[in-house]
């Protein structure tokens, strides 16, 4: 049996290396797109990198960017993959408030330049995964959310997502490839970008904890998620391709917690127990030290977002059905999992 080849979009982010890692295990050649930086941009699959001079192979990275359709196209063209995940993405919700017009070429244009390239190459078998998002979904009306939930997007990242979505509805429809949606709810691990939430709170507590920080900014702690962990939603992420057919498909945990019980968690892991006072911006948290009262949370204007998604809570009751949807990690072990890997970390800073 000739090994399946894959192309990987994003492969140097937080999805892109545990699903590079799954896809290696299960014999394929993994094939990345990796962007030109002014400093290294791999650190998270340094530990799978291949001398580029080996003779055989399994992971190949290619210098490529979502805004460039040729450099797309050439690469497309050349590896002829079996099965492509298009990870690629300004994927941080508040900086597209920043930087709008560029979220959308990346992650709504690229989406595209990716489907149209398979099309125009012919490559009928090739199947198509794309990264979608609970950022579709933003109606406070719908406090549980699924497949037929409507969309409602909040922000410039969300929308780029939505037209993702569709266009990979479209060509599905059009053409008859195989593409699907992932509509993924957040997920983290220790390889989690760090300016996300939930890797901002561990690595920050983690810090004041060894004394090498004194306080913690945050935006909005009222703020509700569904996370789950990055390891096991991109085995998701495969199997979404395993199936017959084409489909689009909720995965997520079905529980939700807030940024407030998020930090409640890490401080219970390392023995604080951290309490509030205060409201709205003039909250904070602390913890008691040696009787006083130390302050080691407080809220900041600069973190709240011009519109935001309040709560999420998804229920994937389809990828139970299709895709046998059974997850290994909890909240506590994903908080418990960023925890020690930041303790272990500091040690070296
Ligand atoms: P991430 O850690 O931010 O990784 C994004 C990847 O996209 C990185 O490899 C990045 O490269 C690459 N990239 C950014 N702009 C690019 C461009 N112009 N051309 C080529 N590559 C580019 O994101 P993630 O958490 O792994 O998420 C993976 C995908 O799932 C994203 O599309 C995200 O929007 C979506 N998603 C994520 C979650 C979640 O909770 N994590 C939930 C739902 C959907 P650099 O390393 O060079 O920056
Ligand atoms: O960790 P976040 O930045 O993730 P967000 O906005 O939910 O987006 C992530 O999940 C999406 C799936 O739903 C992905 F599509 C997307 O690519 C990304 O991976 O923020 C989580 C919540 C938000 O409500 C935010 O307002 O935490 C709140 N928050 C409160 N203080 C903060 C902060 N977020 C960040 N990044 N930084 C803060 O200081």
């Amino acid at each position: 049996m000739p090994r399946k080849i894959a192309l990987i979009t994003g492969i140097t982010g937080q999805d892109g290396a545990y699903l590079a890692r799954l896809l290696l295990k299960k014999k394929y050649i993994v094939h990345g797109i990796i962007r030109k930086s002014s400093s290294f941009n791999t650190a998270r699959i340094d530990e799978i990198y291949e001398d580029p001079f080996k003779k055989k192979k399994s992971l190949i990275l290619h210098y490529g960017d979502m805004t460039d359709f040729s450099s797309i196209n050439s690469i497309v063209s050349k590896v002829k993959p079996d099965e492509v995940y298009n990870l690629a993405a300004q994927s941080h919700v508040a900086v597209s408030f920043k930087n709008p017009e560029y979220t959308t070429d990346v992650n709504a244009l690229g989406a595209l330049r990716l489907l149209e390239s398979i099309y125009q190459n012919n490559l009928k078998k090739t199947k198509f995964y794309q990264a979608s998002t609970s950022e579709l979904f933003g109606n406070p009306k719908y406090k549980i959310q699924n497949e037929k939930t409507p969309f409602y997007t909040k922000s410039p990242y969300g929308t780029s997502k939505l037209f993702a979505y569709w266009i990979t509805k479209n060509y599905r429809e059009s053409y008859n490839m195989f593409a699907s949606n992932g509509i993924l709810f957040n997920h983290e691990s220790p390889l989690r970008g760090e300016t996300f939430v939930t890797k901002k709170i561990t690595k920050a507590i983690t810090k004041i904890y060894k004394k090498k920080q004194d306080c913690l900014y945050i935006g909005n702690l009222n703020s509700k998620r569904d996370w789950g962990h990055a390891k096991d939603y991109v085995y998701f992420q495969w199997q979404i391709l395993q199936q017959k057919k084409p489909m689009d498909v909720v995965v997520s945990t079905n529980k939700q917690y807030s940024v407030r019980q998020f930090i409640e968690e890490c401080c219970k892991h390392i023995g604080w127990n951290i309490k509030w006072k205060g409201r709205g911006l003039n909250e904070v948290g602390y913890i008691l030290e040696k009787r006083r009262k130390k302050i080691i949370i407080k809220v900041s204007k600069a973190y709240f977002r011009p519109n935001e998604v309040e709560s999420l809570r998804g229920k994937s009751l389809l990828a139970k059905q299709k895709l046998k949807l059974k997850l290994k990690y909890s909240f506590k072990d994903i908080v418990k999992e960023m925890m020690d890997d930041d303790l272990k970390k500091i040690e070296y800073e």
